[in-house]
């Protein structure tokens, strides 16, 4: 990154207004950084000056620790920045027994991580950090000491016949001395389902390295097969430290193929209908703000509220027929064990929690639809502002013509899907709708090159040197997503 972009870029959020709009302070929405430097006085270089204030990513952008994750709920309450800081300062996020607000004015320690979490720190945190994570504690960092990434794995349902592999990271999380593993093993009793990769213990593993030993898990019967691994070092505190393996070996059993049919057919109808109103309600929002007008919350998440009941109700509710209705499961409907990432921690089983994991990748479509076409997502507003009427007109193409992009790719995917269900051979979907999604990816793609005027636009294609065809590109992923969600298809 060349110097002057970096210094647009403030915890990932792009000062887009100062580059291209005009050079006015009072235009630019401030965005969350400053408010926190400014509001507590954060010299620039001192310890606090830093994204990792609030984010597992040291330089900012993507999940928020949980001093980050407590100022977002507050901003999820309709706050301003600085309300949202003060109404945080009483809650000890990091759970080290300080108050964020005393971490932050008096002992200028991170309010979001403790010695239990620092770790989770990402992206290259000053390597001193650990010295100031909670107050009075000169480090975290002890001489030796062993850590695991987990001490518990395994999956609710894996097929028999098929493997999964959970990786166990064994960090040397000390100071000075390396860590001496003397053995890596299961303990007697453990199922003969489950076998171990990695290296032959004994091992040493330097200061600040890792060694990853994997857990593979092939099932041979169904139920549950058990497993402990114990990890034995010279870890003064912990001689041993374990992982608990647990998973459920199934033989997979599907409803038979017109009955499918008939429930993916209603789902992925409803869902169509669903991720319409969605996208058109948060555009709608995204685009006011842009344009300078406060967005109505409220009538947004009236829409969208009543679109996700009506979906539910259709979908595992009193209205669905051809699902629940018709006694199916995730499992009989040959889904995946969970929604795909990052809806993940949501285990597919009753039809009900189908529902839930298309509303949460929904919710991630819109996300990303939104970055791509616009610049920014929720929590975040609209860093920029459009300098036009006809800048705003330029924007309000690029956000339809996005959501409609997005409807073209999950309605030609959905179905052809929807009759590899009941063909003889299946077709590559991709391949047969190519024609179709191309052209509503070029029309997206050059709505921006009937634009104008762009000032003060960000997202994909206002970038330093744009893809001119990333919209496109971002609509049929987003799509492909939502069909393969709709259908449990695993790529
Ligand atoms: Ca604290
Ligand atoms: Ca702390
Ligand atoms: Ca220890």
């Amino acid at each position: 990154m060349r110097s002057f972009e970096k210094m647009l870029v403030v915890c990932g959020v792009a000062l887009g207004a100062f580059l291209f709009g005009p050079i006015d302070a009072a235009e630019a929405r401030p965005n969350y950084f400053d408010a926190l430097t400014t509001y507590y006085g954060i010299a620039p270089g001192a310890n606090l000056d830093a994204c990792g204030v609030c984010h597992f990513k040291w330089n900012g952008t993507g999940q928020r620790n949980p001093y980050g994750s407590t100022v977002e709920q507050q901003l999820y309450l309709g706050k301003s920045i600085t309300q949202s800081l003060i109404d945080s300062e009483l809650t000890d996020s990091d759970m080290d027994g300080f108050t964020n607000g005393d971490e932050i004015m008096i002992h200028e320690t991170l309010p979001g991580y403790s010695c239990d979490n620092y770790f989770l720190a990402i992206d290259n945190p000053p390597v001193d950090y650990h010295t100031y994570c909670v107050p009075f504690v000169a480090t975290c960092l002890v001489p030796i000491d062993i850590r695991l990434n987990t001490n518990i794995v395994g999956s609710f349902g894996v097929e028999v016949g098929t493997t999964e592999i959970y990786s166990i990271e064994i960090f040397n999380n000390g100071s000075t001395f390396p860590i001496n593993v003397s053995s890596a093993d299961f303990q007697a009793g453990a199922s003969p389902d489950y076998s171990l990769v990695g290296p032959t213990a004994p091992f040493a593993i330097p200061v600040g390295e890792s060694v990853i030993v994997d857990i593979v898990f092939s099932p041979t019967t169904v139920g549950f097969h058990n497993a402990v691994l114990e990890i034995e070092s010279d870890d003064p505190d912990e001689p041993s430290v374990y992982v608990n393996a647990s998973s459920v070996g199934f033989i997979k059993v599907l409803a038979p193929e017109e009955d499918r049919h008939a429930c993916l057919s209603d789902v992925s109808k409803q869902y169509a209908k669903y991720t319409k109103t969605h996208l058109r309600e948060w555009n709608r929002c995204y685009l006011d703000e842009v344009a300078g007008r406060a967005c109505d919350t409220g009538r947004r998440d009236a829409k969208i509220l009543s679109a996700e009941s009506r979906f539910r109700s259709r979908v595992g509710g009193s209205k669905d027929k051809a699902c629940k209705g018709n006694s199916l499961t995730a499992s009989l409907l040959d889904m995946p064990t969970n929604c795909e990432a990052p809806c993940d921690s949501i285990v597919l089983t009753s039809i009900n929690s189908l529902a839930t994991c298309l509303i949460c990748q929904q919710d991630a479509a819109m996300e990303q639809e939104l970055t791509d076409a616009l610049g920014t997502a929720p929590p975040d507003l609209p860093a920029n502002s459009a300098g036009s009427v006809a800048a705003e007109s330029c924007q309000k193409k690029v956000l339809s013509g996005m959501a409609k992009a997005v409807g073209t790719v999950q309605k030609t995917l959905g179905r052809c899907e929807l009759e590899n269900i009941i063909a003889v051979s299946p077709t590559d979907c991709a391949v047969a709708g190519a024609e179709k999604i191309t052209k509503a990816q070029s029309k997206v793609d050059a709505a921006v090159d009937k634009c104008s005027d762009t000032t003060g636009l960000e997202g994909c294609r206002f970038e330093m040197s744009p893809d001119p065809a990333c919209l496109g590109a971002s609509a049929l992923s987003i799509g492909d997503t939502l069909v393969d969600t709709t259908f449990g298809i695993d790529d």
